[in-house]
């Protein structure tokens, strides 16, 4: 028999969403906002990811380094350069770049000049080839298919931001903007709250660009990249939407109870992805202060998106449904429903509430055009 949300809320143990640490009930939007949000962000940074040490860097801008037709002329590709300094010692300080690819719809040529709402998505390592400008249509990044459904579509790789390795936080923004005067803080940003920021920072070129809609934009990442977007997405209001696609372990996924891979495997496996203090709780989940549900709320009442695959068991698609169901409070708060009510989705049948949507689909861990169909069809007069 297959438990109810509640009991298993209960079996796991899961703390509760709408309980501030005084103890008291919150029982609106605005003290969610206000009170309840705003605690469960200091949370997940001193706990899990890791506390950003700046947001917008003094000194930053953004370069056009290439704009070209695409696509038969259906679409214009651009090539921004984000150019940031950091305020390590010396002269100068370090520098920072990240390569932005836009692809937009072309003009229309209607008499008001059209600003589309776009996906955001992080790369780790999947696009090399569209990089270099070889083929910029993938599964894991269909962009023709994007266009042509009435949305742009941007792409940042995370090794830009930070390379994806434990080199002790030397490289990419770390080395930049940690002070490296004294030993690392335990809350100190590990390599996702820093792909989160650089996020941002995209989000502030896409903020610029006469093109896009910025106040349409969804955020969304694969695996670790969606980990990512969830941080981003719950730290930074600009983004109207966030995708978490298989995100697994320390992303959409509860953690209380979860099969597949678990806090001591992440930890151990990438040592360099949280903060230090997440090592706390290998092998002692239950002594989190949060779990991931919270995560999810931080996103309401805007639009969040997670889907799952049959096969991948190692992010555990019945703790990121269960985590979605749990965050519904948070939307009902503002007067919003969620998919708390409805049971686990046979394979292949996307769920819409309001603002939150699901699918699990057949097939393995990856990225591809069904996700983006089911994620485009989820947008389609919401975004
Ligand atoms: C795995 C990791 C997962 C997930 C995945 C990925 O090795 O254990 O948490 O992030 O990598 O990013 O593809």
């Amino acid at each position: 028999m297959q438990l109810s949300k509640e009991e298993q809320s209960v079996e796991r143990s899961i703390p509760q969403l709408l309980v501030s640490l005084d103890g008291n009930e919150i029982d609106s939007a605005g003290e969610w906002m206000e009170r309840r949000r705003p605690e469960l962000l200091e949370l997940f940074a001193e706990h899990v990811y890791g506390r950003q040490p700046v947001s917008r860097p003094q000194w930053m801008i953004f370069a056009v380094a290439a704009q070209e037709p695409c696509f038969n002329g259906r679409a214009v590709r651009k090539k921004i350069d984000i150019h940031f300094v950091g305020d390590g010692e010396g002269e100068s300080g370090g520098q920072g770049r990240i390569r932005l690819t836009l692809y937009v719809p072309a003009d229309t040529g209607e008499a008001e000049k059209k600003r589309w709402p776009a996906f955001l998505l992080l790369d780790h390592g999947r696009l090399s080839a569209v990089r270099e400008g070889e083929s910029p249509s993938t599964p894991f990044w269909p962009v023709e298919q994007i266009i042509d459904s009435g949305y742009g579509t941007a792409m940042i790789a995370a090794e830009d931001i930070d390379p994806d390795e434990h080199d002790g936080f030397r490289n990419g923004v770390h080395g930049l903007f940690d002070p490296n005067d004294r030993p690392r803080d335990g809350d100190a940003w590990g390599t996702i709250s820093a792909w989160a920021w650089g996020l941002s920072r995209a989000m502030d070129y896409l903020e610029t660009d006469p093109d896009v809609d910025s106040a349409r934009v969804a955020v969304i990442g694969h695996s670790r990249g969606g980990k990512t977007a969830l941080w981003a997405g719950a730290l930074d209001e600009r983004f109207a939407m966030v995708v978490s696609n298989e995100s697994g372990c320390t992303g959409a996924a509860i953690s209380r109870g979860k099969a597949g891979e678990r806090v001591h495997q992440i930890n151990t496996a990438f040592p360099h992805w949280f903060a230090d203090n997440y090592k706390r709780y290998n092998e002692r989940e239950e002594e989190l202060p949060v779990d991931q549900h919270m995560l999810l709320a931080m996103i309401a009442p805007r639009l969040l998106y997670v889907s799952s695959a049959a096969e991948d068991e190692w992010a555990d698609p019945a703790s990121e449904y269960l985590s979605l169901q749990l965050a519904e409070p948070a939307y009902r708060l503002h007067g919003l429903g969620g998919l708390a009510a409805a049971p686990f989705p046979e394979l292949d049948t996307p769920l819409h509430a309001e603002r939150c949507g699901y699918h699990i689909r057949a097939g393995r861990h990856d990225l591809n055009e069904v996700d983006w169909t089911y994620v485009l069809a989820f947008a389609e007069g919401r975004l």
